[in-house]
């Protein structure tokens, strides 16, 4: 059996997960026609933003405690959002401004990091004439930069697309494949390839969901799981359960595993029940208090939470997003990362683990002193990188302490106390 507690992150995966917030920004020519999942017919003049300000984004999410953003830099319907030398359907067709350009611009001047989704699913490729998704083509020697990849035509031109990300635009957070496809035709992707450029160009940067740094929660709904590990069990190569199991790695799993990666699991939900900004979802947009329980149950339970954003027609966030952003960060600053000195009302118990040393807590229980006894507050299993528990009753005890009640192998581990008002 292959030891879970030897399992220790990269330096890109723990930087990765100390900046608990990262941000997801859906902007294409679905915000101008309405739909969610575009055709790859659309005419590129529809992408037409009447005040695009990027600077409007990045002040925000600063303010609101992200530290990166992640953009649609293209979508599965192929649109890209900078004028890409490889093909027109761009804005370089008709708005002429380069949005990957002005927000990475933007992320330098206000200390956001930035990431990028290139959607492996490309409709434009596959549907206009010569396009290169799924066209059966042989895989060839091919000059990606430096380097050179035998790969097919489109694979050939997923790699162009990410040099010019990667070389132009950098430094690069993140890079976000989706395994989402509208049509599910038949392309395969030379996943190795990709992963080998995206490490030569951007090193720090992470390869999130179909990459190896970072894995899919397995939902959109914004919680991560009771139990989250991110030491994860592989078996030839594939996670033993799928990324959607209701255990991923449990001791069923670890098991089954002929190796364990540390795979840290990643919550995305978006603002508003759309990924694209649609105006009938104005008034659709997550309260304080839903806002809050997702923190909880993602950044909570060793997640890092992609919050996504969708900016307007006007390329600016709406009124309803900022707000909503606005007293998420004053919340997070003032209920989460403020603690609460005892003796004092409390709500929240939060525990981190120390995950350089890797994940090892198994189980924990805490015990709040009132009117001078220990009693227990709650039990919980997996720690991580953060662990937050919601009381349903605030309580004013002497003293809070945690017992580790099972572990893999010693760790450190740091308590705090907060309190939250807006728990119910
Ligand atoms: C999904 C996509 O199909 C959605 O449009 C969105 O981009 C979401 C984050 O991922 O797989």
């Amino acid at each position: 059996m292959i030891d879970p507690s030897a399992v220790r992150p990269s330096a890109r995966q723990l930087a990765w997960q100390r900046q608990e917030l990262t941000a997801f920004v859906h902007f294409g020519p679905n915000t101008f026609t309405d739909l969610e999942w575009g055709t790859g017919l659309e005419d590129p003049a529809v992408f037409a933003p009447t005040d695009l300000d990027c600077s409007q984004w990045v002040d925000t999410l600063v303010s609101a405690g992200f530290k990166s953003v992640i953009l649609t830099a293209k979508h599965h319907d192929g649109f890209c959002l900078w004028p890409s030398k490889y093909l027109s359907h761009s804005v370089g067709a008709s708005y002429g401004r380069d949005v990957v350009a002005e927000l990475s611009a933007a992320c330098r001047d206000g200390g956001l990091g930035f990431g990028v989704y290139l959607s492996p699913a490309d409709l434009y490729q596959e549907k206009a004439p010569g396009g290169y998704y799924g066209n059966g083509s042989t895989a060839v020697s091919s000059r990606i930069g430096d380097f050179t990849y035998v790969v097919d035509d489109y694979n050939r031109f997923y790699l162009q697309q990410l040099h010019e990300l990667l070389t132009s635009y950098g430094p690069i957070a993140e890079v976000w494949l989706d395994g989402a496809n509208p049509t599910s035709s038949a392309q395969t992707y030379a996943y190795d390839a990709w992963f080998d450029l995206i490490r030569r160009l951007a090193p720090d940067a992470t390869i999130a969901i179909g990459g190896p740094d970072v894995r899919w929660v397995g939902n959109e709904d914004g919680f991560a799981r009771e139990t989250e590990w991110s030491v994860v069990p592989f078996a030839q190569g594939e996670m033993v359960a799928a990324q959607t199991a209701p255990a991923v790695a449990g001791p069923a799993e670890l098991a089954q595993a002929d190796e364990l990666r540390w795979y840290p699991a990643e919550v995305d939900v978006s603002i508003r029940p759309g990924w694209f900004y649609h105006a009938s979802e104005d008034s659709a947009v997550k309260s304080l208090p839903e806002l809050l329980d997702i923190y909880r149950k993602s950044v909570g339970r060793n997640a890092v939470l992609l919050l996504n954003i969708p900016p307007d027609r006007r390329g600016q966030f709406a009124a309803p997003d900022v707000e909503a952003l606005q007293a998420f960060g004053a919340a997070v600053r003032d209920y989460y990362e403020t603690a609460v000195p005892l003796p004092g009302a409390i709500n929240v118990i939060s525990l981190r683990e120390d995950i350089a040393a890797g994940q090892q807590v198994e189980s924990f229980a805490v015990d709040a002193l009132i009117d001078g006894t220990w009693t227990e507050l709650a039990q919980g299993t997996t720690i991580g990188h953060r662990r937050l528990l919601a009381l349903d009753t605030p309580i004013t005890p002497a003293d809070v302490r945690f017992r580790i009640l099972s572990a893999r192998a010693a760790c450190r581990v740091t308590l705090s106390v907060h309190y939250d008002p807006t728990i119910a």
